[in-house]
Protein backbone atom coordinates (compact mmCIF):
# COMPACT_ATOMS: atom_id res chain seq x y z
CA UNK A 1 0.00 0.00 0.00
CA UNK A 2 1.09 3.21 -0.98
CA UNK A 3 2.01 5.51 2.07
CA UNK A 4 1.69 9.78 2.01
CA UNK A 5 5.81 9.39 1.41
CA UNK A 6 5.60 7.06 -1.29
CA UNK A 7 5.70 7.68 -5.38
CA UNK A 8 5.19 5.74 -8.30
CA UNK A 9 7.09 5.69 -10.92
CA UNK A 10 5.38 5.38 -14.19
CA UNK A 11 8.39 4.54 -17.09
CA UNK A 12 8.32 4.96 -20.67
CA UNK A 13 4.51 4.44 -21.31
CA UNK A 14 5.08 5.88 -25.03
CA UNK A 15 4.00 5.10 -28.23
CA UNK A 16 7.15 3.76 -29.69
CA UNK A 17 7.43 0.98 -26.69
CA UNK A 18 3.31 -0.01 -27.77
CA UNK A 19 1.91 -1.77 -30.54
CA UNK A 20 2.77 -0.13 -33.85
CA UNK A 21 5.37 1.84 -32.49
CA UNK A 22 9.46 1.47 -32.99
CA UNK A 23 9.93 -1.32 -30.32
CA UNK A 24 6.98 -2.21 -29.61
CA UNK A 25 6.73 -4.29 -26.35
CA UNK A 26 4.90 -6.75 -26.72
CA UNK A 27 1.23 -6.22 -25.12
CA UNK A 28 2.59 -2.69 -23.57
CA UNK A 29 -0.37 -1.25 -24.14
CA UNK A 30 -1.99 -3.62 -21.33
CA UNK A 31 0.00 -1.46 -18.79
CA UNK A 32 -2.69 2.07 -19.63
CA UNK A 33 -5.72 0.89 -18.04
CA UNK A 34 -3.87 -1.08 -15.47
CA UNK A 35 -2.10 2.12 -14.52
CA UNK A 36 -4.86 4.34 -15.01
CA UNK A 37 -6.53 2.48 -12.11
CA UNK A 38 -3.98 2.77 -9.77
CA UNK A 39 -2.70 6.12 -9.71
CA UNK A 40 -5.25 7.43 -7.87
CA UNK A 41 -3.95 6.27 -4.78
CA UNK A 42 -0.86 7.77 -4.88
CA UNK A 43 -0.33 11.10 -3.29
CA UNK A 44 3.17 11.81 -5.60
CA UNK A 45 3.63 10.27 -9.12
CA UNK A 46 6.31 10.82 -11.46
CA UNK A 47 6.54 10.17 -15.36
CA UNK A 48 9.23 9.18 -17.46
CA UNK A 49 9.65 9.44 -20.91
CA UNK A 50 12.91 8.04 -23.40
CA UNK A 51 13.98 11.10 -24.78
CA UNK A 52 16.64 10.31 -27.62
CA UNK A 53 18.44 12.88 -29.70
CA UNK A 54 18.27 11.88 -33.41
CA UNK A 55 21.06 9.76 -34.61
CA UNK A 56 21.17 8.59 -30.58
CA UNK A 57 24.39 6.06 -29.92
CA UNK A 58 21.74 3.53 -29.02
CA UNK A 59 20.60 3.31 -32.06
CA UNK A 60 21.69 0.38 -34.57
CA UNK A 61 21.58 3.59 -37.24
CA UNK A 62 23.96 5.30 -36.09
CA UNK A 63 26.37 2.06 -36.27
CA UNK A 64 27.60 0.65 -39.70
CA UNK A 65 26.84 -2.66 -40.34
CA UNK A 66 25.07 -3.24 -36.90
CA UNK A 67 21.46 -4.47 -36.86
CA UNK A 68 19.33 -3.86 -34.55
CA UNK A 69 19.53 -6.12 -31.22
CA UNK A 70 22.74 -6.60 -31.87
CA UNK A 71 25.25 -5.72 -28.90
CA UNK A 72 27.95 -3.43 -29.44
CA UNK A 73 30.55 -1.93 -26.82
CA UNK A 74 30.37 2.06 -25.62
CA UNK A 75 33.15 3.62 -23.22
CA UNK A 76 30.73 2.70 -20.51
CA UNK A 77 30.22 -0.95 -21.27
CA UNK A 78 28.39 -3.49 -23.27
CA UNK A 79 25.10 -1.53 -25.04
CA UNK A 80 22.52 -3.45 -26.94
CA UNK A 81 21.59 -1.66 -30.34
CA UNK A 82 17.82 -0.54 -30.88
CA UNK A 83 15.67 0.48 -33.51
CA UNK A 84 15.50 4.35 -33.68
CA UNK A 85 12.85 5.39 -30.99
CA UNK A 86 11.77 8.33 -28.78
CA UNK A 87 12.79 10.64 -30.78
CA UNK A 88 12.65 14.08 -29.06
CA UNK A 89 8.78 15.55 -30.46
CA UNK A 90 7.91 12.95 -32.22
CA UNK A 91 4.74 11.11 -31.95
CA UNK A 92 6.71 8.15 -30.93
CA UNK A 93 8.24 9.94 -27.87
CA UNK A 94 4.45 10.80 -26.83
CA UNK A 95 2.60 8.91 -24.10
CA UNK A 96 0.03 6.74 -24.95
CA UNK A 97 -3.05 9.19 -25.69
CA UNK A 98 -4.55 6.58 -22.97
CA UNK A 99 -2.80 7.48 -20.30
CA UNK A 100 -4.91 9.76 -18.13
CA UNK A 101 -2.75 10.92 -15.50
CA UNK A 102 -3.40 14.39 -14.93
CA UNK A 103 -2.05 14.78 -11.18
CA UNK A 104 1.33 13.69 -12.47
CA UNK A 105 4.18 16.37 -10.67
CA UNK A 106 7.43 15.62 -12.85
CA UNK A 107 7.83 14.17 -16.08
CA UNK A 108 11.85 13.12 -16.30
CA UNK A 109 12.97 12.62 -19.61
CA UNK A 110 16.12 10.66 -20.12
CA UNK A 111 18.37 9.12 -23.01
CA UNK A 112 18.73 13.39 -24.14
CA UNK A 113 22.98 12.63 -24.08
CA UNK A 114 23.71 11.76 -27.72
CA UNK A 115 26.82 9.20 -26.89
CA UNK A 116 24.96 7.66 -23.48
CA UNK A 117 21.87 5.66 -23.21
CA UNK A 118 19.76 5.90 -19.96
CA UNK A 119 17.30 2.93 -19.21
CA UNK A 120 17.16 4.10 -15.62
CA UNK A 121 15.32 7.35 -14.35
CA UNK A 122 18.46 8.18 -12.34
CA UNK A 123 21.59 7.23 -13.55
CA UNK A 124 22.62 7.46 -17.09
CA UNK A 125 24.35 4.14 -18.50
CA UNK A 126 27.96 5.64 -17.81
CA UNK A 127 26.68 5.09 -14.24
CA UNK A 128 27.83 8.08 -13.00
CA UNK A 129 25.99 11.04 -14.68
CA UNK A 130 22.64 11.30 -12.14
CA UNK A 131 19.19 13.00 -13.55
CA UNK A 132 18.25 14.88 -10.70
CA UNK A 133 15.49 12.52 -9.52
CA UNK A 134 16.59 11.18 -6.62
CA UNK A 135 17.19 14.85 -5.48
CA UNK A 136 13.45 15.47 -5.90
CA UNK A 137 12.37 12.83 -4.49
CA UNK A 138 14.82 13.28 -1.35
CA UNK A 139 13.67 17.18 -1.08
CA UNK A 140 9.98 16.19 -0.92
CA UNK A 141 10.65 13.38 1.72
CA UNK A 142 9.47 10.45 -0.27
CA UNK A 143 11.23 7.18 0.89
CA UNK A 144 9.62 4.69 -1.28
CA UNK A 145 8.63 4.09 -4.79
CA UNK A 146 7.23 1.75 -7.06
CA UNK A 147 7.71 1.26 -10.03
CA UNK A 148 5.31 0.22 -13.20
CA UNK A 149 5.07 0.60 -17.46
CA UNK A 150 7.36 -0.28 -19.99
CA UNK A 151 10.06 -2.03 -20.56
CA UNK A 152 10.35 -4.35 -17.46
CA UNK A 153 13.74 -5.70 -18.32
CA UNK A 154 15.11 -2.72 -19.10
CA UNK A 155 14.03 0.64 -18.11
CA UNK A 156 11.61 -0.15 -15.24
CA UNK A 157 14.13 -2.68 -13.63
CA UNK A 158 17.25 -0.38 -13.83
CA UNK A 159 15.01 2.25 -12.25
CA UNK A 160 14.09 0.18 -9.77
CA UNK A 161 17.84 -1.26 -8.85
CA UNK A 162 18.94 2.93 -9.10
CA UNK A 163 16.59 3.43 -7.00
CA UNK A 164 17.45 1.11 -3.82
CA UNK A 165 20.95 2.04 -5.04
CA UNK A 166 20.08 6.25 -3.82
CA UNK A 167 18.64 4.73 -0.76
CA UNK A 168 14.94 4.16 -1.60
CA UNK A 169 12.88 1.03 -0.76
CA UNK A 170 11.55 0.04 -3.71
CA UNK A 171 8.82 -2.46 -5.38
CA UNK A 172 7.79 -3.20 -9.00
CA UNK A 173 3.90 -3.95 -9.76
CA UNK A 174 4.20 -6.86 -11.79
CA UNK A 175 0.49 -6.73 -13.91
CA UNK A 176 1.18 -3.11 -14.47
CA UNK A 177 4.21 -3.86 -16.57
CA UNK A 178 5.27 -5.44 -19.90
CA UNK A 179 9.20 -6.56 -20.74
CA UNK A 180 10.99 -7.10 -24.00
CA UNK A 181 12.49 -10.51 -23.19
CA UNK A 182 15.65 -10.56 -25.53
CA UNK A 183 18.30 -13.46 -24.91
CA UNK A 184 16.32 -14.23 -21.51
CA UNK A 185 16.50 -10.22 -20.20
CA UNK A 186 13.38 -10.96 -18.56
CA UNK A 187 14.66 -13.71 -16.28
CA UNK A 188 17.49 -12.12 -15.60
CA UNK A 189 15.91 -8.87 -14.57
CA UNK A 190 13.33 -10.46 -12.11
CA UNK A 191 16.70 -12.27 -10.35
CA UNK A 192 18.75 -8.81 -10.13
CA UNK A 193 15.55 -7.39 -9.15
CA UNK A 194 15.60 -9.62 -6.46
CA UNK A 195 19.09 -9.80 -5.51
CA UNK A 196 19.38 -6.05 -5.42
CA UNK A 197 16.46 -6.17 -2.45
CA UNK A 198 13.43 -4.95 -5.00
CA UNK A 199 10.19 -6.47 -3.94
CA UNK A 200 8.47 -7.77 -6.96
CA UNK A 201 3.74 -7.35 -5.92
C1 LIG B 1 13.84 1.10 -23.21
C2 LIG B 1 15.21 0.06 -24.71
C3 LIG B 1 15.67 1.26 -25.17
C4 LIG B 1 12.80 0.99 -22.14
C5 LIG B 1 14.31 2.33 -23.65
O1 LIG B 1 12.02 1.94 -21.93
O2 LIG B 1 12.76 -0.09 -21.49
N1 LIG B 1 14.30 -0.02 -23.74
N2 LIG B 1 15.22 2.40 -24.63
ZN1 LIG C 1 15.78 4.24 -25.49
Amino acid sequence: MPTPFTALIVVDVQNDFCPGGALAVPDGAAVVPVINEMVPRYANVVLTQDWHPAGHASFASAHAGKAPFEMTTMPYGPQVLWPDHCVQGTEGAALHKDLFIPQAQLIIRKGYHVGVDSYSAFREADRVTHTGLAGYLRERGITEVHVVGLATDFCVAWTAMDAVAAGFSASVIESACRGIDLGGSMARAWSDLEAAGVRRI
